[in-house]
């Protein structure tokens, strides 16, 4: 029972988007129907109008409402769609734990697992040297080590029940090796990835067809 239904009208992504495969992945566990309109950030539309009148940061995810309003940060969009439901504690310490690794994930993590797995994805888009890729690949199993550690003795991030702070960690971290960061000797993060893939209704990154529902 929830005491707000977001009215959804529109995600804007991209399908190799981890941010944006955290919002399809929660507006589908939540059962909550979307229209799926595809932005191709490597053809440049984030940048230009008319996504840039949207967002004026360019970046995907946006999510649109029914009354016209938006919101953008795939994190934000998380907290905001799974007030009052399953997917995030009404205890405050438990809401503040949330929001923690939430903000781990955008500081520590995905600057790092993220972008070498962008980089390797695309690389006539990007530029780096080796040095940076490396560098990259060194924060990422910074992030995998703590992560480790915390779940070396728990089920899930906050709470042990599976919740947006496991939907924002998963994202990018299951698909690290297409970055080139390894992550099997993450013993604890590897049964934690298995926990998340088996909750009802998961959804892998690249599902193309049957969005929205
Ligand atoms: N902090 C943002 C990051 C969003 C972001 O970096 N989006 C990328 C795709 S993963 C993007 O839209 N890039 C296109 C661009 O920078 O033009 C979030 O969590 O939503």
């Amino acid at each position: 029972v929830r005491s707000h239904t977001p009215q959804v009208r529109r995600l804007y992504d991209f399908l190799d988007s981890g941010n944006g495969y955290k919002v399809r992945l929660a507006l589908t566990q939540l059962g909550i129907p979307f229209e799926w309109v595809g932005v191709d950030m490597l053809a440049g539309e984030t940048r230009r109008a008319p996504f840039l009148d949207k967002n004026p940061n360019g970046r995907i995810p946006l999510l649109e409402f029914s009354d016209g309003r938006t919101l953008a940060e795939s994190n934000a969009i998380l907290f905001y769609l799974a007030e009052a439901t399953r997917l995030l504690s009404d205890q405050p310490f438990e809401r503040a734990q949330t929001l923690q690794w939430m903000f781990f994930e955008q500081y520590s993590h995905e600057p790092y697992i993220a972008v070498a797995r962008h980089w390797c994805r695309h690389p006539e888009f990007c530029s780096y040297t080796p040095l940076e890729l490396d560098r990259k690949r060194e924060g990422g199993r910074a992030a995998l080590a703590v992560m480790e550690r915390h779940l070396a003795e728990r089920s899930f991030f906050v709470g042990e029940r599976y919740s947006i702070a496991d939907i924002a960690l998963y994202a990018y971290t299951h698909v690290a090796d297409e970055g080139g960061i390894d992550p099997s000797a993450f013993r604890a993060v590897q049964g934690w990835l298995d926990r998340v893939r088996s909750q009802p209704d998961h959804i892998p990154i690249d599902l193309a067809a049957g969005l929205g529902g």
